[in-house]
């Protein structure tokens, strides 16, 4: 459990972070930015004060588990895991590339320290509901949190996982809805207007709180970029591991968060900076080295 109370220094990390993001995806030519930058303060609160890791060891057997189910996010992800010492960040610039330990998505059998591949929507909080019941008839401690996305929301085997969770009275299971009501597309287009399907976000004005109380779910609900919630809420969800009702966590957060150009733009979903960008960036997050 966090102590510390500063979050400063978690802040100039998630900034960082988010630097690295945008900037690798530059670099690769492919790849995602609005939803790792939605996710970064979430995923440092996660893996530098609640987690307990060992980034030199990490198939410690008592680690606390981080599933990525929205895999899309992946090089956020990377870039936390870098940042903590699970990789060299300089081994960033490799993303997306074939022989790469970091995939586009998540590859389990690739990267040391990820739990399991992800990237089709969906599948997470399953495989985590999986890891908590085994950890819990094996009388083990430790933690399983799963970060879903709102558009992953919609799919099917999400709400099996919703509802036989409360079921099995996984307190050890902790879901973190990064609910930034945007997912690949935009908003629903001026009538006549064409477009791929309806885009209009599917969660709006639904009381989402509400049905995961009915389904049997402790709901937190938190500002997802305001380290003073972040963090005791999910210390607050590891503190319930031995109760018997799981923990979801409804982050509001907002996609591309932290980089003007990029914020609460889903055009950012999956968007490659120019060099011009790239540079307005950089001035903006105070970094030196562009590097481009
Ligand atoms: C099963 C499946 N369907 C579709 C996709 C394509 N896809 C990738 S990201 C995405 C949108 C996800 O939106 P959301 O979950 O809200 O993520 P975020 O806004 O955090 O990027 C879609 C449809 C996929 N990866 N898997
Ligand atoms: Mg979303």
């Amino acid at each position: 459990m966090s102590v510390k109370t500063d979050y400063k220094e978690l802040e100039v990390l998630a900034q960082r972070g988010r630097w690295l993001v945008i900037s690798t995806v530059a670099g690769s030519g492919a790849g995602h930015v609005g939803g790792p930058l939605s996710a970064m303060d979430l995923m440092v609160a996660l893996y530098f004060r609640v987690m307990d890791v060992r980034p030199q060891e990490p198939q410690w057997p008592e680690r606390d588990r981080f599933i990525l189910s929205k895999g899309h996010s992946a090089i956020g992800q990377y870039t936390v895991m870098a940042l903590r010492g699970y990789l060299p960040v300089e081994e960033l610039k490799t993303f997306d590339k074939g022989r790469s330990r970091l995939q586009g998505h998540p590859d389990v059998t690739k990267l040391p320290g990820l739990e399991t591949s992800t990237g089709s929507l969906g599948q997470g909080l399953s495989v985590g509901l999986g890891f908590a019941l085994g950890g819990r008839l094996r009388g083990q401690k430790f933690h399983t949190f799963i970060l879903i996305g709102d558009g992953e929301l919609q799919e099917g085997m999400i709400w099996e996982a919703l509802h036989i969770a409360p079921r099995y009275k996984l307190g050890n299971l902790t879901a973190i809805l990064d609910w930034n009501g945007l997912q690949q597309f935009g908003w629903l287009l001026a009538p006549g207007e064409k477009h791929r399907g309806d885009r209009r976000d599917p969660w709006a004005g639904v009381d989402l709180k509400t049905i995961f109380e009915k389904l049997g779910w402790r709901v937190l609900e938190i500002d997802g970029h305001d380290y003073s919630q972040i963090v005791p809420a999910l210390d607050a969800a590891k503190k319930f591991g031995d109760s018997d009702q799981p923990t979801i966590i409804v982050a509001h957060t907002i996609k591309g968060k932290g980089v003007q150009i990029t914020e609460g733009k889903f055009e950012w979903h999956s968007k490659v900076a120019t060099k011009e960008e790239l540079y307005a960036v950089a001035a903006e997050l105070g970094v030196e080295e562009v590097g481009v």
